[in-house]
């Protein structure tokens, strides 16, 4: 079953936006399968935006990320990597649409939230990169022949 990672940063924990986002993944069908509060290590933000290390906004990235806790998380389901993205919504908040959550709680680029895995190897990386094995539980859960035929 395909997996996605996604992290509310440090702006949606200080909005109080933690039960709103993970509500809506929840509310979607997607399965909780991984979920950690932590403060987040340098080595593990440079690491985690390693492909942005050339980028201009690389070190304010670390350092937003690394700024304060946020809420590490890994959601099972048919295709969840790509709607996961759509539930986010376009990088920069002013262009997400309303519906998703960058574009109905943000306002700037800095500041948009959530990240979630762009592809379905990125996933896999990213999954290993935050979580050990063992923090990752199978389960089933009950309502899921309600969900999918
Ligand atoms: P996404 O988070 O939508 O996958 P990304 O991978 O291109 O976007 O960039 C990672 C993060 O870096 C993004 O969530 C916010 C920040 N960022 C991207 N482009 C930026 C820019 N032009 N100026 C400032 N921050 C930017
Ligand atoms: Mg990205």
């Amino acid at each position: 079953m395909e997996r996605t990672f996604l992290a509310i940063k440090p702006d949606g924990v200080q909005r109080q936006l933690i039960g709103e986002i993970i509500c809506r993944f929840e509310t979607k069908g997607f399965t909780l399968v991984g979920l950690k509060f932590m403060k987040v290590s340098r080595e593990l933000a440079e690491q985690h935006y390693d492909v942005h290390k050339e980028k201009p906004f690389f070190n304010g990235l670390v350092e937003f990320i690394t700024s304060g806790p946020v809420t590490a998380m890994v959601w099972e389901g048919d295709g969840v990597v790509a709607a996961a993205r759509k539930m986010i919504g376009a990088t920069n908040p002013l262009s997400a649409e309303p519906g998703t959550i960058r574009g109905d709680f943000g306002v700037n680029i800095g500041r948009n939230l959530i990240h979630g895995s762009d592809a379905v190897e990125t996933a896999q990386r990213e999954i290993g990169l935050w979580f050990k094995q063992e923090e990752l539980v199978d389960w089933q859960p009950t309502l899921s022949g309600w969900m999918r035929e």
